[in-house]
């Protein structure tokens, strides 16, 4: 996750996407930033080498709904990978953690329960420039990130683990 103390946006070492198909997930809410993280998402996953037909975009009407439509994608056995893109920023009421929570427990558990990646590209921010800053901004735009993880668990490199003679 890009942050004042460093960015992770910058596209480098990026993995094989030759044959991959991913389902990318976008909120509606805060649309102008959801919609550069889909284009930075979207453009990383081209570069990778994965085909324009390969990559189905799919709306939901906020972050809440992500995980419902993240497991309609991998019910439908479609996709190696999905990526769920938002932006919830924080109210004065606690709407913001209960949303926060059911997007991020909802999409853990599709993890878990499925053998196919799904990411959480969900923006956290306090206010919409810090939002800004994420999405294109001065601490890049977390839709490369998002990309870049979903290419990396889909092809496997995520999960290799080395320890001293035991190769998995
Ligand atoms: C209701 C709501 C609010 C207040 N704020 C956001 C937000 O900042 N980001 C976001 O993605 N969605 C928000 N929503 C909408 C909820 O995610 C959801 O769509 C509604 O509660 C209906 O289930």
């Amino acid at each position: 996750m890009s942050s004042a103390q460093q960015n992770l946006s910058t596209v480098k070492d990026l993995p094989n996407g030759e044959g991959l198909r991913f389902s990318i997930v976008v909120s509606e809410w805060n649309e102008e930033i959801t919609g550069s993280l889909y284009d930075a998402c979207h453009q990383t996953l081209l570069a990778a080498g994965c085909k324009q037909e390969d990559i189905i975009r799919t709306n939901v009407p906020g972050s809440f709904e992500l995980p419902l439509a993240a497991k309609r994608a991998l019910d439908s056995a479609r996709f190696d990978g999905v990526i769920c893109l938002g932006c919830v920023i924080q109210g004065e009421t606690r709407h913001f953690d209960f949303i926060c929570d059911a997007v991020a427990n909802g999409i853990m558990r599709l993890n878990l329960d499925h053998k196919i990646p799904v990411i959480f590209g969900v923006l956290t921010p306090e206010n919409m420039q810090q939002a800004i800053d994420r999405a294109g901004g001065k601490h890049g735009n977390k839709g490369v990130e998002a990309a870049m993880t979903a290419l990396k668990m889909a092809r496997g490199d995520g999960n290799r683990t080395k320890i001293a003679g035991f190769s998995s």
